[in-house]
This record gives C-alpha cells, sequence and structure tokens, in this order.
C-alpha cells in the first residue's frame, strides 16, 4: 500500500492498511458510535447540518496533502494517518540511542508510553468541549468555519490516539480509548486530565488566546513526542503537526486583526491614551490592557501543561526514547544527557534564582523556555501593529512566576514583572493582571454573531487573506442548507 495516499474504502478512511488489519479495524469500527455520540452531544452546538468549507486530508505528502469542500461536520471523514515510515530510523537520544526504532511496544516501557498517549489523546476531545458554544457568537462566517475546521482537527488527533491505543495496547488500551469518551471538561467527577483543559472559553478572544498558546503548547509536546523511539507514535505526531500549524495560525491572526481593530478604531476617535479603557471600550472595541490581561491569563495557564521544572517522569520518559527534546534531531550534544546541566528557574529562601540543575531531571524547563521563544514571535507582530498606528503600548509575556499552579512558583504569588508579593497584596490587585468579571462581561457584551456573507463584527478585522485562496467574502458556511 502506498503510504501517501489516504484509503477511503474502508469506514475508517487510513493511511495504515486497515482493510488488512481486520482485528484493529473492528475495535476502531466498535468505538466509532460512541465518537459520533460524543460528538453530538458535546461538539459544536448548533451547525451539525450546516455546509462547511473544511479541508480533509487525502494524502500525506507535505507538497500537497488536503483538499477542500463543503461538508456536513458530522459527516467529516475522521482517519488515521500517519507520516510514512523513514527507512532504517534509530532511536535518537536516550540509553537506547542509535538503536533501531521500535515498531512494537517495548514491555518494560509500555506502562510510560500509554500514559503520555492517553494524556494527549485526552487534550484534544477536552478542547472541542471547551469551544462548543462560540459557534453561536462567530464574529464572521470565515472565523465559524475556523472554529469548526480546528474541531475536527481535534477530533481527528482523539483519532491518532486511540488508533495507537487499540492497535498497540489490547484490553487496557480499549479501555483508556473508551474512558476518552467519558471525561468531559470542567466536570466535578470526571474532569479532562490536565488543568488548563477544564477551563472555560467563554468568547472569541479566550479562543484565539487559546490557539496561540495552549496549542503552542501542544506543538511543542507533539515535538517532543514526534522524536519518539516508538516509531508509530513518531509518525502519529509528525502528521499531527502538519495540521496543528493552522489551528497557531488562527490564533496568531485573530489576536492581531482584534488589535487592528482595536488600534483603527482609537485613531479614528482621536483617542491618543490606549489605557483609557472607558472610552476605548466606548467605541466597541477591546482595549489593549484588556487584551493583555487575557494574554497573562492564557500564557500562564498553557506553561502549567509543562508540568515541574524538575521531573523525574520527564527524566525517565528521556531516558527510556519515548519522548525527547524540541527538535532533538537538530541538537549537537550525546543525546543521552550524562554529565549536562540545564539553570533551571528556582524559589531559593524566598529569591527566585538560576539554578544548575541536572539537564536530564530539567527537560520539563528546557521545553517550556523553548516554548517561551517560540510564544515571543506573535508578541512582535502584535506590538508591530500597536506601534505602526502610532500608539506607545507593549504587549509582553508575563513572568514564569505569574499566576502558577503547577511546578516551583505554585505556592506564592508574583506580579507580571516576577516580583513576589503577599496574599493581601495579590488579593487587592489580581483583577489588574488578570481578567475580572467585569471584563469578562464587556466582551461578552461585544460577542453578537454577524452571519452575512463577508461581514465583521464591529470588533476585529478582516483577514488579509482568505481560506484556500478564497475571498473574504466567501460563503465559508452555508448555514441554511
Ligand atoms: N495538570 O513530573 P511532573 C495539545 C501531574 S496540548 C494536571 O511535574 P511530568 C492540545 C503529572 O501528570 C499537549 N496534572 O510532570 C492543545 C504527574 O501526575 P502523576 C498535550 C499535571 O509528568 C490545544 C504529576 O503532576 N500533550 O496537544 O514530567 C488543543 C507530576 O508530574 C499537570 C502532552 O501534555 C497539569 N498541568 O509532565 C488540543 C504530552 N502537570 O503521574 C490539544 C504528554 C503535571 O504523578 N504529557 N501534572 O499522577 C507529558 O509529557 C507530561 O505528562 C506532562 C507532565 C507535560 C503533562
Amino acid at each position: 500500500m502506498n503510504f501517501m495516499n489516504v484509503d477511503y474504502s474502508t469506514k475508517i478512511p487510513n493511511n495504515v492498511n486497515l482493510s488488512e488489519d481486520r482485528q484493529v479495524l473492528k475495535a476502531l469500527e466498535g468505538w466509532h458510535p460512541g465518537y459520533m455520540d460524543w460528538w453530538g452531544d458535546m461538539g459544536p452546538e448548533g451547525f451539525q447540518q450546516s455546509l462547511v468549507y473544511l479541508r480533509t486530508a487525502y494524502s500525506v505528502d507535505p507538497r500537497g496533502w488536503a483538499k477542500f469542500d463543503y461538508v456536513k461536520m458530522p459527516e467529516y471523514r475522521w482517519g488515521i494517518l500517519l507520516a510514512p515510515q523513514e527507512e532504517n530510523r534509530v532511536i535518537p537520544f536516550g540509553e537506547h540511542y542509535g538503536k533501531p526504532a521500535w515498531q512494537e511496544v517495548p514491555g518494560e516501557h509500555r506502562a510510560t508510553l500509554r500514559r503520555l498517549i492517553v494524556i494527549q489523546g485526552d487534550t484534544e476531545p477536552a478542547s472541542v468541549e471547551q469551544q462548543r458554544h462560540l459557534g453561536k457568537t462567530a464574529p464572521s462566517l470565515y472565523d465559524l468555519r475556523n472554529l469548526f475546521q480546528v474541531n475536527v482537527e481535534e477530533g481527528r488527533h482523539l483519532w491518532a490516539m486511540v488508533y495507537l491505543l487499540q492497535k498497540y495496547f489490547g484490553r487496557d488500551g480499549r479501555e483508556e480509548a473508551d474512558d476518552l469518551l467519558r471525561r468531559r471538561s470542567g466536570d466535578a467527577d470526571s474532569p479532562r486530565m490536565l488543568g488548563a483543559f477544564n477551563e472555560a472559553t467563554p468568547d472569541w478572544l479566550s479562543f484565539f488566546m487559546f490557539t496561540y498558546f495552549t496549542d503552542r503548547d501542544g506543538k511543542m509536546q507533539l515535538h517532543s513526542l514526534a522524536q519518539s523511539g516508538f516509531d508509530p507514535l513518531s509518525r502519529t505526531c509528525r502528521f499531527m503537526l502538519t495540521e496543528e500549524a493552522h489551528h497557531m495560525f488562527v490564533g496568531e491572526t485573530g489576536i492581531s486583526r482584534v488589535v487592528q481593530r482595536t488600534c483603527d478604531a482609537m485613531r479614528e476617535a482621536g483617542i491618543t491614551d490606549p489605557t483609557d479603557i472607558a472610552k476605548v471600550r466606548a467605541l466597541g472595541v477591546i482595549d489593549l490592557p484588556t487584551i493583555q490581561k487575557k494574554l497573562n491569563l492564557h500564557y500562564s495557564l498553557s506553561l502549567d501543561l509543562f508540568g515541574s521544572e524538575v521531573s523525574t517522569n520527564a527524566a525517565n520518559a528521556f531516558n527510556a526514547g519515548i519522548k525527547g527534546r524540541y527538535k532533538e534531531t537538530q541538537i549537537d550534544d550525546d543525546h543521552q544527557l550524562k554529565n549536562a546541566t540545564y539553570p533551571v528557574l528556582k524559589l531559593v529562601d524566598g529569591v527566585i534564582k538560576r539554578v544548575d540543575e541536572p539537564a536530564l531531571t530539567a527537560l520539563n524547563m528546557r521545553l517550556r523556555d523553548d516554548y517561551t521563544q517560540d510564544c515571543v514571535k506573535g508578541l512582535l507582530r502584535w506590538n508591530k501593529v500597536i506601534s505602526t498606528a502610532g500608539y506607545q503600548f507593549k504587549l509582553t509575556l508575563p513572568d514564569v512566576a505569574f499566576h502558577r499552579q503547577i511546578g516551583e512558583f505554585k505556592d506564592v504569588h508574583a506580579t507580571p514583572d516576577g516580583v513576589l508579593i503577599d496574599d493581601a497584596t495579590w488579593n487587592a490587585r489580581r483583577n489588574e493582571w488578570l481578567p475580572s468579571t467585569a471584563d469578562g462581561e464587556f466582551i461578552a457584551s461585544l460577542m453578537k454573531p454577524v452571519t452575512e456573507v463577508g461581514a465583521y463584527a464591529p470588533w476585529i478585522s478582516p483577514p488579509k487573506v482568505g481560506i484556500d485562496n478564497k475571498p473574504g467574502d466567501f460563503e465559508y458556511v452555508k448555514i441554511d442548507t
């Protein structure tokens, strides 16, 4: 079979030869109805009968892998797609460095592998659940389509992890696959596994922040798993990354368009002080200080997804050859971290200090640092929009000690500048740094749906380019069909 092209003849499209792997095909077909029930209950609210201009993967060839067409979401062909197998691939790090990559699960690392695959799998449906109400308030058909594209692809990423569980982990893999449909974002009894995936995504600014910051954690984690010595996981993650790029594009351009519109409105109204919140809000746009608060919230929640700065879990996964570093194969070292150290931010006698730790246990910190560097790029672009409009205001990333629930800083309070403060100061000033109830209510008041073809809500600029070279006034979603 040609791994580049996807077989659409089976109920579950795939490039892993499912038609000759009857047992796995049967297990996946058995899981399919539960998935459709979940999509019906927890997928996008409304619009299930609308025609949405979606891309579907028909190949895993990076030169051309997707085709665009109108699809009703429940009829989207969720499939199993793995990047092509690299011939003679070796394990690129850890104690098995240089040995042939595994095509089957190595017995001694089974539990660690399963845990990582389940955690990854759990985030995918969680994000769909978090975003399910947003369709009702979309600022345009273009944005509505992007939301649904992200949602169906997160659904596909769930399929990707379920395939690995069902093919390689036998009965407990099947049980884990069922549990992925049982947990619910924000549920008191059966929540999703990681903190940020139980938070609400109440409005479109949060959606853009989520796709910029939280999907970018996904990018970093997928890159690390794409290095895995377990080849099927590596190939799965490599193809997921191709899709993930669009999700972060939605976030980056979404925030950019909000910033642009705010700056344009301020200029038109002759406002010189972007921190005059009442005046700016009276124009029906989101003021820059509130955008900064949303950024503070989503960045800090996303930092928690990297786990503790110093982690034996991370060291074990690396040693075992299961989870590598960002761009592992491009790093010039022994890929085993035998004697290396890495500077870690720690709280020492009440002061934040950089302390050298064994690089092996500091892998979460390293990945988080790579993530922060990647995040900065968007800020440069957004700040360019602000400075080009003639305003002296800079969006910044808060300090890593700010608003943390996991790791070294979880028991202290810090300002966005990284100054440690006591509980009373935090309580008194929290609303200066994180969105308050009143901020949420103001943003909610702007969230009125715009469904005319080519029209955009007044708080966001139109995009610079359309999807699939279509113009801005293309009917991206045919709502009533
Ligand atoms: N919330 O040694 P520690 C994506 C637990 S996003 C709750 O500090 P470790 C996407 C941890 O499980 C990417 N619990 O950390 C984005 C452990 O518990 P146990 C998703 C947490 O294990 C947008 C204990 O604390 N993929 O794809 O080195 C839309 C001590 O752990 C949290 C992955 O995350 C937390 N935030 O690292 C859609 C990749 N953090 O086992 C999709 C797989 C830690 O002692 N995951 N804990 O009971 C991993 O690599 C790691 O498990 C973690 C944690 C980075 C999550």
